[in-house]
């Protein structure tokens, strides 16, 4: 499927290094207070959830959680899908409040070579509606499930329309309208990115009751607008051990102050239904926001995390999000004392790099996920779970 990637062309965007503005980020080192972060425990007591709450306000909007009951129901099974190699399972996450109720389908596809739980990968899908037909019909590789489980992990996925539609017209329509109606009348409630990734917490609500999935080794991955959702989903939910953010570009990892390809505004203008009404606020005015995307992969830590780019998708703006990464990450290093740390050049296509607890890849070519992309998340996912386990 064709991706909208317009606007490129538009000779009011910014593409020349030259012309990013000057700018001060915000440190994550100190405290709204302007009291200095220096321990663990000053991260994780104060400035992580400070940094949360910024983003909830003044980004994405909340993502709530209560709900009064939720419920996995089993709609089909088979285990020896894929030519035998993986068991299938199709499950209804169901979530009721106020007597409302969601239907979220969950498509998960085991390895049948493991004997223990299996280590999965969940995409927040936005994309193809094959890719949640368990017959898998039609393969893309967008997500390519018969390669994950080939690896050894279990590859499960949902289709964002069941708890967002991608579209201003009906993205209230699921959970907005049935679970949380009264989002819609704040200032920063949620919208479709925070949606999506409420989406993907309720997936890990269904992992942790599994015991053929090992979910403290979980990665969660998206694309584009799906990134954003994914970056928003690890920064809030520390139950995942990886954070992947493909080609997320603005309003996902790239930093929205370098103004470099797609600005704020132009976001805000094309998807109103995507982030909450007060970002607005920082249209054409990315230097009063309270934080920036660095801060997102920041609240991430102590926990893995993953920026892949693409060198053709500069909208996306590879380096703003290399940027990100390596700000980010220095709360891995700085405070949890972890080891290695990105060059301040950006790596060339195709080199990835992968620390202990960060990676990050520039694949050749245009704005996709590819399975260029996931063999190297995987290859990521296998160096930290080998260290972590051994
Ligand atoms: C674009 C949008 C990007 C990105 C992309 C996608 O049109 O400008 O922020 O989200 O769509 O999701 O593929």
């Amino acid at each position: 499927l064709a991706c909208f990637t317009g606007f490129a062309q538009d000779e009011a965007f910014n593409y020349e290094e030259a012309k990013v503005p000057p700018f001060s980020l915000p440190d994550p080192f100190v405290s709204l207070k302007g009291e200095p972060i220096e321990t663990i425990q000053d991260w994780e007591i104060q400035r992580r959830g400070e940094i949360v709450s910024l983003f909830e306000n003044e980004v994405y909007g909340q993502v709530p959680r209560d709900l009064d009951a939720i419920r996995f129901e089993l709609i089909s099974e088979d285990t020896q899908a894929m030519n035998g190699n993986a068991h299938l399972k199709e499950i209804d996450i169901l979530v009721e409040r106020d007597g409302d109720s969601n239907r979220l389908r969950l498509i998960l596809f085991i390895p049948n070579a493991l004997t223990g739980p299996a280590p999965v990968f969940l995409l927040i899908n936005h994309r193809d509606p094959e890719n949640i037909d368990p017959t898998r019909q039609v393969k893309t590789g967008f997500w390519p499930a018969e390669k994950i489980v080939q690896r050894g992990y279990a590859a499960a996925t949902f289709h964002v329309n069941d708890v967002s539609d991608d579209t201003n017209e009906t993205f209230k329509e699921d959970i907005l309208n049935t679970l949380y109606p009264e989002q819609l009348e704040m200032g920063n409630g949620m919208r479709g990115l925070g949606a999506w990734a409420w989406g993907a917490m309720r997936a890990m609500d269904y992992f942790v009751t599994d015991a053929q999935i090992d979910a403290r080794r979980a990665a969660v991955v998206g694309h584009s607008r799906g990134g954003k959702a994914s970056l928003w989903t690890g920064a809030q939910d520390t139950r995942w051990a990886i954070t992947i953010s493909n080609e997320s570009g603005c309003g996902g990892a790239a930093l929205s102050r370098r103004r470099f390809g797609e600005t704020v505004k132009r976001i805000n203008t094309n998807f109103p239904y995507w982030f909450t009404d007060n970002f607005n606020r920082y249209n054409d005015q990315e230097d009063l926001l309270p934080v920036d995307q660095h801060l997102l992969v920041a609240a991430i830590a102590p926990r893995a995390v993953y920026v892949a780019s693409a060198s053709e998708d500069q909208w996306a703006d590879p380096k703003g999000e290399f940027l990100s990464l390596r700000h980010g990450t220095r709360v891995h290093r700085e405070i949890y004392g972890m080891e290695g740390a990105f060059p301040s050049v950006l790596p060339a296509p195709e080199s990835p790099l992968h620390l202990p607890y960060a990676g990050h890849h520039i694949r050749e070519g245009k704005h996709n996920l590819t399975p260029y992309d996931w063999q190297r998340f995987m290859d990521f996912a296998d160096q930290l779970y080998r260290k972590s386990y051994e």
